[in-house]
């Protein structure tokens, strides 16, 4: 499917796959709870799953003859530190916009974690005091004028690599990769829970599990608490997507599924039942997970198999996205 597409290759190859057997024994048993270790997808800075969105943007940013990418998110965003380490790695420059999308308050919460390593791989990091909106925004413009005013040429990366025409490409990738891994071990995954803000990490599995027609089974877990600008920014990325890749399906609203019930009490501050859920998988699987992510779609998916969402020996594949540099900026909670 991705054959037409060209691959600047920035990850170690196939991310593993391990079973989650003792959350899996914890919950009862009654479902079978696997991780795809998107977190251990690359060198660069810890990696995640911007690196695998970015194998397919950056032969476009490198023939558009740019020396500058510029991208934002918030404070403490994931998806600018991959930005920063990719931008190292191929020797480009790198102006990140911060805005303040999430209302928690810490001294060193602009100073650790995620943006530490940023301004360490030498990326420009432009604090900018705007709430949280996963659109295009008027800063991240201003920052590409600056750096063409400057002499710079820019090349424009939209918060969580989502937005942009080769946007959904990266995870359709992952779906093919996930195929490939079932024939070998000899399983199928009946569901996948997948952390869902900006859309195009869930937008492009939905395209590639619709291939043999799980698209529906891929569980997104919303993690914006803005569900409905999240929801059709998936849907566009989504057909985009299809379209690009020549997909002979049409895919419509009925085929993202996204539940918003784990996204409280707003982006990027976590409940206790989401401490609780990072808290339970640090103890009994050594995995980390952060409080504005994944550690949100951890709690859904445990809450789920609680509830008796999943039948009865069902096999789950939770995609583990990264995100764990931000648990410093969130010391306070844990310590
Ligand atoms: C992010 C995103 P999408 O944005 O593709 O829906 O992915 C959600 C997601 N897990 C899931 C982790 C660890 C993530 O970092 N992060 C954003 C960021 O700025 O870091 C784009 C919001």
């Amino acid at each position: 499917m991705l054959n037409d597409f060209d691959r600047y290759p920035l990850t170690f190859g196939p991310t593993p796959i391990e079973k989650l057997g003792n959350l899996s024994a914890h919950l009862g048993n009654k479902v079978n709870i696997f991780a795809k270790r998107e977190d251990c997808n690359s060198g660069l800075a810890c990696g995640g799953n911007k690196i695998r969105k970015l194998e397919y943007i950056i032969p476009d940013a490198i023939a558009s003859g740019a020396d500058t990418l510029v991208s934002i998110g918030g404070v403490q965003s994931n998806h600018t530190r991959q930005v920063a380490a990719v931008a190292a790695k191929i020797g480009m420059k790198c102006h990140l916009v911060q805005e303040s999308w999430v209302p928690f308050e810490d001294p060193v919460y602009d100073k650790v974690g995620n943006i530490l390593m940023s301004r360490l791989m030498g990326a420009k990091t432009e604090l900018v005091d705007e709430g949280f909106d996963i659109g295009i925004r008027e800063s991240w413009k201003r920052a590409i004028d600056r750096v063409k005013k400057n002499g710079g040429k820019p090349y424009p990366i939209p918060a969580g690599a989502s937005e942009h025409k080769y946007g959904g490409l990266g995870y359709v990738g992952f779906a093919e990769e996930v195929r490939m891994q079932e024939n070998k071990m000899g399983i199928t995954f009946d569901y996948i829970i997948v952390c869902t803000v900006t859309g195009s990490t869930h937008a492009g599995m939905a395209v590639g599990f619709s291939i043999d027609d799980r698209q529906q089974k891929v569980i997104g877990i919303d993690a914006s608490c803005t569900p409905k600008q999240t929801r059709a920014q998936v849907l566009k990325i989504t057909q985009n997507t299809a379209e690009i890749i020549k997909l002979n399906k049409q895919l419509t609203n009925d085929d993202i599924v996204l539940i918003e019930d784990y996204a409280y009490p707003e982006y990027g501050v976590p409940s206790n039942e989401t401490n609780d859920a990072i808290s339970l998988c640090a103890k009994l699987e050594g995995m980390i997970t952060d409080p504005v992510y994944e550690g949100k779609s951890m709690q859904g998916l445990i809450d789920l198999v609680r509830k008796g969402f999943f039948p009865e020996g069902s096999n789950i594949l939770y995609a583990h996205l990264g995100g764990v540099p931000a648990i410093n900026g969130y010391h306070k909670i844990y310590s």
